[in-house]
């Protein structure tokens, strides 16, 4: 079941039919110890006109998005190497093996864009990119209630210069989008769930790649567990899970791109570059 915050109220998709979900409250439906069960009774109703659903928002109100860090090899390798000059290198391959995951605070739901909405890139970067990243939606209780997908907006030269500049590279305004729905399930999504990203310039194909959950280094619920040691997260919280697709060190976003990530299973999440 696929669940949708929209301009119309809250839906969800089951076998590409849509039922409107008896709730006004996003915080509050995914508050609820229910959830489940109240979306799947709404599931058994009778479906609505697709038309009827309105625009898709965003999936989130008062949650945090965190974002975990450098659980992709492919991670890993672009950060040493973006941060040589800066001797940040050391850290990123620690981080890599230790036990205790890189997690950070990435965006309150003001920050985060939905799709078809336009991300930004930051006007002091010069080096910017997505992250397309598998992400969880956790309930107060710390489980695992769902999945999105997520895009990590990232100023590489900012992050490559100082590893203590990470907030300024990683939060600002429309550095995250969300969506375009979450998939609720309380089980682990298959190791062989692709996650693709595709960028567009001027009507071009100018970047694409892919990487699977297999390449993923560390659990999701592992993830989770560290991000709510001693942290509360009273209207639950999202939690990117890293990326493992970074586009060349020639590559940069420019004003007008378009961002296509993919997961299967999810969806599509469109965003422009403003
Ligand atoms: O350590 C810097 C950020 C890493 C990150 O965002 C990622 O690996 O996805
Ligand atoms: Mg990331």
């Amino acid at each position: 079941m696929k669940l949708y915050r929209t301009t119309n109220g809250i839906f969800v998709e089951q076998q590409d039919r849509f039922y409107r979900v008896p709730a006004t409250d996003w915080d509050e439906l995914i508050r609820s110890t229910k959830l489940h069960d109240r979306v799947q009774t709404a599931a058994s109703a009778i479906p609505i006109g697709k038309l009827e659903v309105g625009g898709i928002l965003a999936p989130i109100v008062s949650q945090e998005v965190w974002a975990a860090g450098v659980t992709y090899f492919r991670s890993r390798s672009a950060r040493i190497e973006e941060s040589k000059d800066a001797g940040g290198g050391d850290f990123y391959d620690r981080v890599y093996s230790a036990e205790r995951p890189e997690l950070f605070f990435k965006a309150t739901g003001r920050r985060v864009v939905g799709p078809k909405c336009a991300v930004r890139i930051r006007s002091d970067a010069r080096w910017s990119v997505p992250e397309p990243e598998l992400t969880l939606l956790i309930n107060p209780a710390g489980q695992i209630i769902g999945y999105t997908i997520g895009n990590d907006m990232s100023s590489r030269d900012i992050e490559g210069e100082n590893p203590l500049y990470l907030p300024q590279a990683k939060v600002y305004d429309g550095s995250c989008a969300l969506g375009p729905c979450v998939l609720l399930s309380m089980e682990p999504l298959d190791k062989s769930t692709s996650i693709g990203l595709e960028i567009e310039r001027s009507g071009k194909k100018v970047f694409a790649g892919s990487t699977t959950l297999e390449e993923l280094k560390r659990e999701p619920k592992e993830l989770a567990k560290f991000l709510f040691r001693d942290n509360s997260f009273p209207d639950g919280a999202f939690l990117m899970t890293g990326t493992g697709v970074v586009p060349g060190d020639e590559f940069s976003l420019a004003s007008g791109d378009v961002i296509r990530i993919e997961i299967d299973g999810i969806g599509v999440l469109e965003n422009l570059v403003g």
